[in-house]
């Protein structure tokens, strides 16, 4: 890239008279054209990332980062008397729903600027995560129109690339948008569009449509062969051109990853396409399709797991419906002539109660199936895939998650990364594992990221008041819970223990209480009814705090509405503690936890998901671990009675009471299906969570944060502990075990 020249064309870009989305256009486009004009060397063997998701967030302060213009590029403008701040209105790119989507986005962040070649696949949605409001303390949805203003001028729209895919009903025309991704390599994000008819466009209209229902499932069936079907097509065209129709060496120059099973139908269509097409035996194709696919999962839950009525996929793929078919069949007898258990190979197959179950398809066929913690990846040995790793334990390996530094630190948290500048030079930019080097002990240091903190909490209150109204209490612990709103993830759990603290402080019994705000930020599935319901009952909380001058100059609890990327940004710079507090054994790996601890936040956890690699690396010590281990949990699942629990123990019965007695207005039974959820067998056992196990122990530990932020040089040295030990989390090093473990690239 000619850093220089791109300079010089963003100086020659005319300022007066043009609107901010005429500026935002031409200054992207510059820096598009640029990247692309760039002569790459096509590597022989490429990794592709194939996910339904990516949260990519807003692209052009990143792009400019990683261009290394972002600060001159501030002066030419400011120069021309137009602030580039302006852009903070443009829209994420948010095509994702959660850890899974932003995942795959520091995924490409750092594979292009290690330099690996990998490329994504995905689909371009029109309207991406719903926009959320509170209106009387409930989420109410907004569809997501993000294209509408600001445009996409980070894409370019390939429709010479084009390509169809076939439903039993229609034929669709996927048409490219590729977004180059730029650093030691330029990758490419290629997000499909659905184009052809209104019912074709339908496909790429909204990420992840209600599936409770025959026709949100078949849409969501068809949304997912549509990028796998044109992503798989056009690279088995390409090979064929280059290389002809043996496909012994396809996995020579090909990896596939699959990001959950979203894509497994690209499984599928691959050996369709292998079979039908180039008149490959099935042995043969699936011979080349076990060298070419690998499987990460990310979620053990039960309603997660994707399971495809065949009855429905024979409706609009019956082909596919047809392979996956004989696939089972196929692999069964490969079990059988290995002579495996009988209730192993019916946990293991492809078809299991009139379904395929797209795990198990995933795990058959890849030659790599990982988890993304340690613990997570323990479970799956020892409980979802058993019987697999059983008879094939050289499949299974761990890849811990990680976030990328260019956006969770350099962008996000210029002050901090001057800091490390400052003691360390700029090597660390590209080796994170020198921030170790920090000396924590040392009082100008610890004084000087204090004041770092301070500035970025300022900063996060000053947003919070302009987005949400309100002003946060001043030199108060910030303490932040964001994430998607789960009952796993037990937002309720909070609530109720800052109910507890909030009694407590009324009566007196918290004297030396350290002023404390509770920030919080996610989003509710629309069709999931308790956890809005968790939203509903969180924004009661704080206003009945708010209203209560006994309490309010000391406890205030805030739940920011349309949490998202850019939003995130703010609050994982400008928090000292991360609360990551779901059940034992449920959280895959989480990644908030990751982004808050590079920003030196403390972290309130329990012995889940990364949490304990976290605290592995940056100790015990400088951290505040509670609650039940998976163990704990295991032991319990038969003997645990919330009901007598709370009987128990008058100090939770005392908060949960609340959801029903009357203390806030609950006309519609909100609040009551909320204690249902705690004492009643619903859809899931009586607090299936450990909602109330764990509570007072969340408590304590929230209050022990409470007494030990009084030492500021001793809470400011435990936040320090966490910064520069945050390395192992970065993408860079995930993408490099990939890279190195499973792409061989
Ligand atoms: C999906 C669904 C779909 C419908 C029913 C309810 C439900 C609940 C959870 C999910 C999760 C989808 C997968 C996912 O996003 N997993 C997250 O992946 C992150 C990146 O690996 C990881 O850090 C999070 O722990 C994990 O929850």
């Amino acid at each position: 890239m000619n850093r220089d020249k791109l300079l010089w064309k963003l100086q020659n870009i005319e300022g007066k008279g043009k609107t901010a989305v005429e500026l935002y256009h031409e200054i992207s486009s510059a820096c598009v054209n640029e990247i692309l004009s760039e002569k790459q060397k096509a590597p022989a063997r490429c990794a592709y990332y194939f996910s339904v998701e990516y949260l990519m967030g807003r692209m052009f302060f990143n792009n400019l980062l990683a261009l290394g213009i972002l600060d001159e590029a501030r002066e030419i403008f400011a120069a021309k008397g137009f602030d580039l701040n302006v852009f903070e209105e443009v829209e994420d790119a948010a095509l994702g729903n959660g850890g899974l989507g932003r995942l795959a986005a520091c995924y490409l962040d750092s594979a292009a600027n290690l330099g690996y070649p990998l490329y994504g696949f995905g689909i371009r949605y029109k309207y991406g995560l719903f926009k959320q409001k509170f209106v009387g303390g409930e989420q109410v949805e907004e569809a997501d129109d993000w294209l509408k203003v600001w445009g996409d001028p980070w894409s370019v729209r390939r429709s010479d690339e084009k390509i169809e895919v076939n439903f039993a009903d229609m034929t669709v025309t996927a048409v490219p948008y590729d977004m180059p991704i730029y650093g030691r390599s330029v990758n490419i994000l290629r997000l499909f569009q659905a184009e052809g008819s209104a019912e074709a466009e339908k496909i790429s209209e909204y990420l992840y449509p209600a599936d409770d229902c025959e026709e949100g499932k078949l849409l969501r069936i068809r949304q997912e062969y549509f990028f796998s079907a044109a992503a798989v097509g056009q690279l088995v065209q390409k090979y064929v051109k280059k290389y002809g129709k043996n496909f012994e060496h396809f996995p020579e120059f090909h990896v596939f990853q699959l990001n959950d099973t979203h894509a497994v139908f690209a499984v599928a269509e691959f050996l369709r396409l292998l079979t039908k097409e180039y008149r490959l035996t099935f042995p043969q194709a699936v011979e080349v399709a076990k060298k070419t696919f690998n499987y990460t999962n990310h979620t053990i839950l039960p309603e997660a797991l994707e399971c495809w009525d065949i009855k429905l996929v024979e409706k609009i793929l019956p082909e596919i419906a047809q392979i996956l078919t004989r696939l089972h069949i196929f692999a069964g007898r490969e079990w059988n002539i290995c002579g495996y258990p009988k209730p192993e190979i019916a946990e293991m197959s492809i078809v299991r109660g009139g379904k395929f179950s797209m795990a198990n398809v995933a795990v058959y066929i890849s030659g790599h199936v990982n988890g993304v913690a340690e613990i997570h990846t323990k479970i799956l040995e020892e409980r979802l895939f058993a019987a697999a790793y059983r008879h094939f334990p050289e499949k299974f390996l761990n890849v811990t998650n990680g976030v990328t530094q260019r956006r969770w630190l350099l962008l996000c948290n210029e002050e901090l990364a001057k800091f490390y500048d400052e003691r360390l030079g700029t090597a660390w930019r590209d080796d994170l594992s020198l921030i170790r080097n920090i000396n924590c002990g040392d009082a100008e240091t610890l004084s000087a990221f204090s004041t770092i903190k301070a500035e970025k909490k300022r900063q996060l209150a000053a947003y919070i008041e302009k987005k949400e109204g309100v002003k946060l209490l001043p030199d108060a612990i910030y303490i932040a819970q964001v994430k998607r709103l789960h009952e796993y993830k037990r937002q309720f759990m909070t609530a109720l223990a800052i109910l507890r603290i909030y009694f407590d402080l009324k009566a007196g019994k918290l004297p030396d209480f350290t002023p404390t705000v509770f920030i919080f930020g996610a989003k509710a599935a629309g069709s999931y009814k308790r956890a809005k319901e968790i939203i509903l009952f969180l924004n009661k909380i704080a206003e009945r705090i708010a209203n209560d001058e006994d309490v309010n100059a000391r406890l205030q609890v805030v739940f920011v509405q349309n949490y998202d990327v850019s939003y995130a940004e703010k609050i994982v710079a400008g928090s000292d503690v991360s609360l990551q507090v779901s059940t034992a054994g449920f959280e895959a790996s989480g990644t908030g936890n990751m982004k808050l601890m590079m920003n030196g936040a403390v972290t309130v956890g329990t012995m889940d998901g990364a949490n304990i690699e976290i605290v592995e690396e940056a100790g015990k010590e400088n951290n505040y671990i509670f609650g039940a281990s998976v163990e704990e949990i295991n032991a319990l699942e038969n003997t645990y009675d919330p009901i007598t629990f709370a009987e128990e123990h008058p100090r939770i019965k005392r908060v949960t009471d609340t959801l029903t007695d009357g203390t806030f207005e609950d006309a519609d039974g909100k609040l009551k299906d909320l204690a249902s959820s705690l004492f009643k067998q619903t859809y899931n056992r009586a607090d299936h969570y450990y909602v109330l196990y764990d509570l007072l122990p969340l408590v304590d530990a929230l209050l022990k944060v409470n007494e030990e932020y009084k030492d500021k040089t001793l809470f400011t040295k435990k936040q320090l502990e966490n910064a520069t030990h945050s390395a192992f989390f970065s993408s860079d090093r995930a993408i490099q075990t990939y890279a190195e473990k499973i792409w061989g690239i």
